[in-house]
This record gives structure tokens, C-alpha cells and sequence, in this order.
């Protein structure tokens, strides 16, 4: 393990719901940390005319009060790391970073869908995000630990009778001789949005750098991030975290807890037969610390993590959060293409082995979200509740089953 204070820690996308916490864990840890990040996040706000439900500050205040209370400094570049390959080389060189955390990249599935444009921005933006990285950190000649936020949406959501893997399949081929040949490839991929469709191609492009460069990588494939602070976010409340709700950006559970504190119904999608894997951003930000501190060696392959440490089915955490809070539930018709019901099983052995000692999912935690959410309940848009956003021209309201309109 390597413990080492005092490294420089390049966060990519450190303005976000999970890179704000990690670079203030990470500097209040000892290490220095630099921040780019294009603000894309916020104009996707102005956009979408949706906001944080907490009052999040601009960058410059938010590093202002980071340093008041913590003596620390933060970096920051505004780069847009998909266009701007030579800012971003420049940075690297001038900065010449230990890691890179990547979390530089359009993360809303329901965004991902909208439309056309919606659709070629994600493509667009995430694989020349990551590419952009992956080629600098070779172009600098620097021996980079990169460090990527990926998705269990890789792997789809279905079992094949056993728990999913940490990115990694044990395979049996039979030779031509007949030979039975042990093989471990990468777990084939099952993408469920044009979103998650990138994570899965980051995969090959980390695959392919890793084999040709020896560059380190660790890919962290990610449940959903419940909960809102950490220890760091709470210090003042001008670092408070951001907090989703709307539509495309809202994640399942923050959004059960902020309905049903604002008065809203519930709003599971289908019968709520889903089961997905769950992370608390508290947990969110000990791995990213934990995977900085066991790096891969310079000539292993991708070190891959599930970073999750629970699974729960939507109808379950719609049922749990309308008995802690009196909140009404409404089953409404789901605007993806995803299996109305599917089972869960995934491998987490790795985190546990470093060290994650889990926060699951309980009443107190619970309750912590939905008071942040009660106090700036007066911010909440009603009518940005509703996902709107749907995965086929088929399911647009309107729209005819041929999906021609005459
Ligand atoms: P976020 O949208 O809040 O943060 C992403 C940040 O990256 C934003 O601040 C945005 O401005 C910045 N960014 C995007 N494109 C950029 C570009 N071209 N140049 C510079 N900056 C750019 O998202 P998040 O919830 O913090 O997620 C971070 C990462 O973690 C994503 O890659 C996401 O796929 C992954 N992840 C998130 C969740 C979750 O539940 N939030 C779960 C699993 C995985
Ligand atoms: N859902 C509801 N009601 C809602 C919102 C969502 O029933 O109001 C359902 C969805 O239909 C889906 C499930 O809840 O079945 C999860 O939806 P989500 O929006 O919470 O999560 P998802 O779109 O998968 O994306 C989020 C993050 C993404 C991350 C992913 C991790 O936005 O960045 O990669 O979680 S994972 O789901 O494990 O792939």
C-alpha cells in the first residue's frame, strides 16, 4: 500500500457531485490537489433551467472557503479537457501530476437520450475526455497513476447465475487439439444507455494504452451515489455538495428522499423491479483515496473495482423511504428500455480487502438526506420533477408505435 502524503493529485471534473468531496477528502488527506474543470455541468443547468436543490457556490468561492477553513490550497484550470488537448498537455507538464482522478464526463443516462444532439454530445465529450488523458499523460512522458470513475452499468444488470466480477471473466476455450484453455477477458459489455455506452468504450480505450504504454489505470465501476456531504462538504455550508433532482440528473434515491421531503409522490418507474448496486458519496470518496493508495504496477493490466456496497430494488427503497417519511408513492410509466425486473449479484471482495469498511443504507442516513432536502425545499422546481426524457421515439408522448408521424 502506498500511504505516502504530499502527492499531486489532478482531479478532472472536481467541480462535480462526486469530484467536489474527493478533492477536498483528498487535500484535507495532506495531498495537493489541482482542479479542471469546463463548468459543463453548470451550463447544462442553465439548459435544462434546473438547478442544484442546495445552494452550490461558484468555483472561486467554493476555493476561497476551502482555504479559510482548511489552510489548504486548491488549483484550479476552467479547460474543456475534450477540445482543448494542448491546455490540458501544458497542465500536465507544468503541473507533472502523481494521479489523475477522471471524472470528467456527461453522466446523466436520461441526458444521454433526449435527442440527437443530446446523444453526440455525450459520445463526443466522454471519449475525447478520456482519450485526451490517456494520450497527454503518454505525450508527457510522466509515469501517471490514472484513476477513472466508471459505471456497474458496463456490465449491464443481469447475472449469469453468479456474482458479476471485478471487471474480469474466468473463461474455458476449447483448443482445436480439444484442450480445455483457462482465459480471463474482459466481462462482456451490456450498455443500457448512449451513456453508459461510453463508459464501456472508456474500457477499450484504457485496454489498449494500458497494453501499448504501460500506463497505470484504475477503473472504478461505480453503483449510484446516494446521499449529498461528507465530513469535508459539512466544514461550511458554502461547500456544500450538489444535490440533483430533476429529471436527467437526479439519481434514484436522492430523489425518493427529496420528493417525499418537498411533498411529492414517489415516482417509481414500472412496477420498481429493478435492483440496482448503491454507494454512499462518504464511501464514494474513501475508495477514490483507497485505489490513490494501491496503484497497479507499471507493467499490470487495468486494475478494476466495483465500487459498490449494496444492491436494493427500486420498489424496495421507494417502500423504505415512504414508511420513514409518510411519503406517498406513484408507479408511472417508465420513460427507459430496461428489464422491468432483474436480479443482482455483484463481487466488491477488492475495496473490502483494502480496507472499505461499508456505510449501508440506514435510517439515520436517510433521514440526514431528507433534512437537507426539507431545508431548501423552498428551492425545488416541481414541475423539473418529472423524467420526461425517453429512450425510444416510441415512447415519446404523441408519437405513433411506428415512430413515423404523418
Ligand atoms: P457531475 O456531472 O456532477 O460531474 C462531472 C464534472 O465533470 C462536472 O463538474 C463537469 O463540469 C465536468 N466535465 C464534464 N465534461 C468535461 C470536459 N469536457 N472538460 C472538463 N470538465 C468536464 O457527475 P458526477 O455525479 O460527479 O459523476 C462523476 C463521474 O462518476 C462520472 O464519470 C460518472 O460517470 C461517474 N459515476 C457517477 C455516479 C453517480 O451516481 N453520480 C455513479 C457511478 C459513476
Ligand atoms: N428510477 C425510478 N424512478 C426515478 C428515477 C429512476 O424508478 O425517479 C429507476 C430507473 O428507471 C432505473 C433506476 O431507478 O431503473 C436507476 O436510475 P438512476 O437514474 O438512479 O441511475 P442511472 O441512470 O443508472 O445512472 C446513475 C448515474 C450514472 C451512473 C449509474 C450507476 O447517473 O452516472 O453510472 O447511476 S449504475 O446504475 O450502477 O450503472
Amino acid at each position: 500500500m502506498d500511504t505516502g502524503l504530499n502527492k499531486k493529485i489532478v482531479i478532472l471534473g472536481g467541480d462535480g457531485f462526486c469530484g467536489w468531496p474527493t478533492s477536498l477528502h483528498l487535500s484535507n488527506l495532506g495531498h495537493e490537489v489541482v482542479i479542471i474543470d469546463n463548468l459543463s455541468r453548470r451550463n447544462i443547468d442553465n439548459e435544462l433551467e434546473a438547478e442544484s436543490l442546495t445552494p452550490i457556490q461558484p468555483m472561486g468561492t467554493r476555493l476561497k472557503v476551502w482555504e479559510e477553513v482548511s489552510g489548504n490550497k486548491i488549483g484550479f484550470y476552467n479547460i474543456d479537457i475534450a477540445n482543448d488537448y494542448s491546455e490540458l498537455l501544458k497542465v500536465m507538464n507544468d503541473e507533472k501530476p502523481d494521479v489523475i482522478v477522471h471524472f470528467a464526463e456527461q453522466r446523466s443516462a436520461p441526458y444521454s437520450m433526449k435527442s440527437p444532439k443530446h446523444k453526440c454530445y455525450t459520445v463526443n465529450n466522454n471519449l475525447n475526455t478520456t482519450h485526451n488523458v490517456l494520450c497527454a499523460i503518454v505525450e508527457s512522458g510522466l509515469d501517471i497513476h490514472l484513476v477513472h470513475l466508471g459505471t456497474m452499468g458496463v456490465y449491464g444488470y443481469g447475472t449469469a447465475g453468479m456474482k458479476i466480477p471485478e471487471g474480469y471473466l474466468d473463461i474455458e476455450v476449447k483448443s482445436e487439439t480439444g484442450e480445455r484453455l483457462n482465459q480471463q477477458i474482459l466481462y462482456p459489455t451490456n450498455p443500457g444507455s448512449i451513456y453508459h455506452m461510453t463508459k464501456t468504450q472508456d474500457q477499450l480505450l484504457f485496454h489498449f494504452y494500458n497494453k501499448n504504454d504501460n500506463i497505470r489505470i484504475t477503473d472504478l465501476h461505480q453503483g449510484i451515489v446516494w446521499g449529498t456531504n461528507t465530513k469535508e462538504t459539512s466544514l461550511d455550508e458554502r461547500l456544500i455538495n450538489r444535490f440533483d433532482y430533476d429529471g436527467d440528473y437526479g439519481t434514484v434515491l436522492n430523489r425518493f428522499l427529496m420528493q417525499a421531503a418537498v411533498g411529492y409522490p414517489i415516482t417509481v418507474h414500472g412496477t420498481g423491479g429493478q435492483t440496482r448496486a448503491f454507494i454512499h458519496i462518504q464511501d464514494t470518496v474513501r475508495c477514490i483515496q483507497l485505489a490513490i493508495e494501491n496503484p497497479p504496477a507499471r507493467e499490470e493490466r487495468v486494475m478494476i473495482f466495483n465500487q459498490m456496497t449494496e444492491t436494493h430494488r427500486v420498489n424496495d427503497l421507494a417502500k423504505l423511504v415512504s414508511k420513514i417519511t409518510g411519503g406517498e408513492i406513484a408507479y408511472v410509466s417508465n420513460p427507459r428500455k430496461e428489464a422491468a425486473e432483474n436480479e443482482l449479484h455483484v463481487e466488491n471482495s477488492l475495496f473490502l480487502s483494502k480496507g472499505l469498511e461499508p456505510i449501508t443504507l440506514n435510517t439515520g442516513l436517510l433521514q440526514e438526506v431528507t433534512k437537507v432536502a426539507e431545508k431548501y425545499a423552498y428551492r425545488a422546481d416541481y414541475s423539473k420533477i418529472p423524467a420526461k426524457s425517453t429512450w425510444t421515439k416510441q415512447q415519446q408522448p404523441g408519437i405513433p408505435e411506428s415512430g413515423v408521424l404523418n
